[in-house]
């Protein structure tokens, strides 16, 4: 081991647990750290049946983030806009269900986070190579907006951007781990966030690649 490596562990293990990015909105530092590898093996079972693909805006431009979904409801975007829809588009089939290690952390996590009665139907997983980003965008196609959204981060560092409710907002940078998970709902719903290009590093779990998981109430 470095001698920066194990700084750096030291510094994470001094930062806090949990940080409050606006009222409603916390990160918590480490909180899917012991349980990764379990949801890593898991996503290989989900992507065998639902392959990661890259989804076309309402635009017509092809997102540089590859996309797939578990669970009830899967988020998809085409020519005709951005929903939830039943099935995986590509099949035809229903998305996989969600692997039940996803459910009990989004629901752990967002016990943690404010929200105690929890239950996705609804996990988005998000893949980056080097290069891929998430420009500003609020998340609103789902019906109960009073259910909060768990994100778990995995593998390469991401840079975060959150703002405010409005687009001209001033947006924050945050700096997102493997493990690092966040909570957000109530005032915070409706804020701007984003993902600045990712860049290139090597994680000793995923690779040349950064894993997004994002859990929510969509049907
Ligand atoms: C990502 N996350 O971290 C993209 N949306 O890859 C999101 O767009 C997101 O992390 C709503 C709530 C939490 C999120
Ligand atoms: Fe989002």
């Amino acid at each position: 081991m470095t001698g920066q490596r194990s700084l750096f562990e030291e510094l994470r293990g001094a930062a806090p647990a949990t940080l409050e990015l606006r009222p409603g909105a916390v990160v918590l530092r480490g909180f899917a750290r012991a349980g990764a590898s379990a949801l890593l093996e898991e996503l290989d079972g989900v992507c065998a049946a639902a392959p990661f693909r890259h989804m076309e805006t309402p635009g017509g431009l092809r997102m540089s983030v590859a996309m797939t979904n578990c669970g009830t409801l899967g988020w998809i975007s085409d020519r005709r806009g951005y929903r939830y829809a039943r099935e995986d588009p590509l099949s035809g089939q229903p998305w996989p269900v969600m692997p039940p290690a996803f459910r009990s952390l989004a629901s752990r996590a967002a016990t943690a986070g404010g929200y105690p009665r929890f239950v996705p139907d609804a996990c988005l997983v998000n893949r980056y190579a080097p290069g891929a980003r998430l420009t500003p965008h609020q998340d609103k196609n789902e019906p109960d907006l009073d259910q909060p959204i768990v994100s778990v981060s995995l593998g390469l560092p991401a840079v975060f951007q959150f703002g405010g409710p409005r687009r001209t907002q001033p947006l924050v940078r945050i700096l997102l781990e493997h493990g690092d998970t966040v909570v957000w709902g109530g005032a915070s719903r409706h804020c701007y966030h984003g993902v600045l290009p990712l860049q290139d590093g090597e994680h000793p779990v995923t690779g040349q690649r950064r894993i997004n998981l994002t859990f929510r109430r969509a049907g």
